[in-house]
């Protein structure tokens, strides 16, 4: 029987996802794709689970599509469709990422190259060893960036980092993208693995549900005026004010004891 493609680890509430094809530096085959979305939603449907991280098994955290993966290759022999790839594949799982219930960590071991980039850019927060680096490696081949790329990185970085660093193709060191504030943290490489645990174990610990609801206000607002977000604002702050997680927080603050958050 052959490896999995994503090896699955629980380790409390934290579950950890590793893409696991190291020879290729982890580069998406559909097969792939696959076995990653259904773990995310395993993840996400599981309650016990209230934090994801996704990883790189070997020296890559991922190097985009598999530009050799026969399945991408279109039946008639003819060029791919590759905007087929993008929405059968690639959206639906940028999306699953943008829709967990949980926070999702990417701890970018290595080089994320290309999608790999972009799919760790979709998560909610990045911590990269300081070995990592990241490429938009589209320009390269004659595309654009995608999976979400085109949508994160000049939020991220603004317009100028964003097409310097998409039309170049040029590989921004971790150290550099942290001082760019395109992700949270770069650590050393030795590092890595223990300080992604703490975070996922102190985010495993916080109101799920109104971690997930951040995330969703931060997106939304991006497309809205100030008066719009003070409106989005209320309307979750009415919900999550409903909400378990709320008032047990409150109580947990005057008891003066650590809350115990359930709402998922
Ligand atoms: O259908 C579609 O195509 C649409 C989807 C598009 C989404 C995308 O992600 S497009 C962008 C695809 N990614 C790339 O173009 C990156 C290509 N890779 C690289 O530029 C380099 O590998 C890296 C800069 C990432 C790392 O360089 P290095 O020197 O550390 O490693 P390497 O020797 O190049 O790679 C190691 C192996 O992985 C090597 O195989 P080998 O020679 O040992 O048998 C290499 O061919 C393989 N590999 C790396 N990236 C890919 C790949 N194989 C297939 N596809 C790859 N993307």
């Amino acid at each position: 029987m052959s490896d999995p493609l994503v090896l699955v680890a629980t380790d409390g509430p934290v579950r950890t996802l590793t893409l696991n094809r190291p020879a290729q530096l982890n580069t998406f085959t559909m097969l792939m794709h696959a076995e990653l979305l259904a773990a995310l939603n395993a993840a996400a449907d599981d309650t016990a689970v209230r934090a994801v991280v996704v990883t790189g098994a070997g020296r890559g955290f991922c190097a985009g599509q598999d530009l050799g993966d026969p399945g991408m290759v279109s039946a008639e022999g003819g060029p791919p469709d590759v905007g087929a790839v993008i929405e059968r594949l690639y959206r639906p799982l940028a999306l699953r990422v943008r829709s967990m219930p949980v926070p999702v960590i990417a701890a970018v071991n290595g080089v994320a190259a290309g999608a790999g980039a972009n799919f760790a850019l979709g998560c909610d927060m990045v911590i990269a060893a300081r070995s990592a680096s990241f490429i938009q490696a589209f320009s390269k081949i004659g595309l654009i960036p995608d999976c979400g790329g085109t949508w994160l990185l000049p939020r991220l970085v603004g317009r100028a980092q964003a097409l310097g660093l998409a039309m170049t193709g040029n590989k921004l060191p971790a150290e550099d993208a942290a001082r760019l504030g395109m992700i949270w943290l770069c650590v050393d490489d030795a590092a890595l693995m223990e300080a992604t645990m703490t975070l996922a174990a102190k985010l495993a610990a916080m109101p799920a549900k109104a971690l997930a609801e951040t995330r969703r206000a931060f997106d939304e607002a991006m497309g809205l005026d100030y008066a719009g977000a003070l409106s989005l604002e209320a309307r979750l702050q009415r919900e999550l004010g409903r909400g378990h997680d709320f008032a047990e927080g409150v109580m947990a603050f005057f008891a003066k004891r650590p809350p115990n958050f359930t709402d998922r």
